[in-house]
């Protein structure tokens, strides 16, 4: 499946649903046997797709990646920290630019650094506005970005950056509180940010609870992101849990 099917499947989970829910897979936090078994779980308890990625690096995408690839039938979809975080087994690559930060280097020049691999890899990717909202704590994208967050109580300067990444012809808002949050990004900025924009709203970090999942989604977001809570106290219930609350 490669991005321009991803971005059809999106639309179809939408159309299904209402709202789809995605699982992060930080390769950081897991050795390649632990990540199989969270996927297989991931697609059994009937989420949409895998997010694979993470803020930081240094355990070998490649066999973690191919291995998803052949035990599961959700789409495998990079989240990438930075270029370096590439592989060609994946369907897709959320090709994000960070743009409520005012740090070059993730709006343009990490993306420069890795167009050249994603041709060779023949990863399609999904033009997508990244905005880092406060989350009550210092988040490792924050820190490793350089950027400031957009403050939680702001959604009128989060509505025109949202607005902006549509005209700029991204194919994704993604609302991002940060892995492990103190707090998702607030009800009133997704309703704020969803009013803006025409195109599919990604939120995630900190959601902790189906029911919170569910919150957001009534707010306005289009896909909801967990990570964290399901590396960390993850069961198999709460991740059924997490599917039907988001889809509804
Ligand atoms: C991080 O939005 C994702 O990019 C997931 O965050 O790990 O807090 O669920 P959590």
């Amino acid at each position: 499946m490669r991005s321009n099917s991803v971005l059809h499947y999106f639309n179809e989970v939408l159309k299904k649903h209402n709202a789809g829910y995605f699982v992060l897979i930080d390769p950081e936090q897991c050795e390649v046997d632990k990540c199989t078994k969270l996927a297989v779980e991931v697609e059994q308890a009937g989420a949409d797709a895998i997010l694979l990625g993470g803020s930081f690096l240094t355990n070998d995408l490649h066999p973690i990646a191919k291995a998803l690839k052949q035990e599961t039938e959700l789409p495998i979809v990079l989240f990438p920290g930075d270029s370096m975080h590439l592989t060609p087994y994946a369907d897709a690559i959320l090709y994000i630019s960070l743009i409520s930060g005012r740090n070059p280097n993730y709006l343009i020049g990490e993306q420069v650094k890795a167009a050249p691999w994603i041709q060779r890899y023949a990863l399609k990717p999904i033009p997508t506005g990244y905005m880092l909202i406060e989350g009550g704590n210092k988040t490792a994208v924050e820190f490793m970005s350089g950027t400031a967050p957009i403050p939680r109580d702001k959604p009128d300067i989060a509505g025109p950056h949202a607005l902006a990444a549509e005209y700029l012809g991204m194919q994704m808002v993604y609302l991002e509180a940060g892995s492990g949050a103190a707090q998702p990004v607030p009800d009133e900025m997704i309703a704020a940010v969803k009013n803006q924009i025409n195109i599919p709203l990604i939120v995630g970090g900190g959601i902790r609870t189906p029911k919170i999942a569910a919150e957001k989604v009534k707010a306005g977001a289009d896909f909801i992101v967990t990570g964290n809570v399901l590396e960390k106290n993850g069961s198999f219930e709460l991740m059924k849990d997490f599917a039907n609350a988001v889809h509804g």
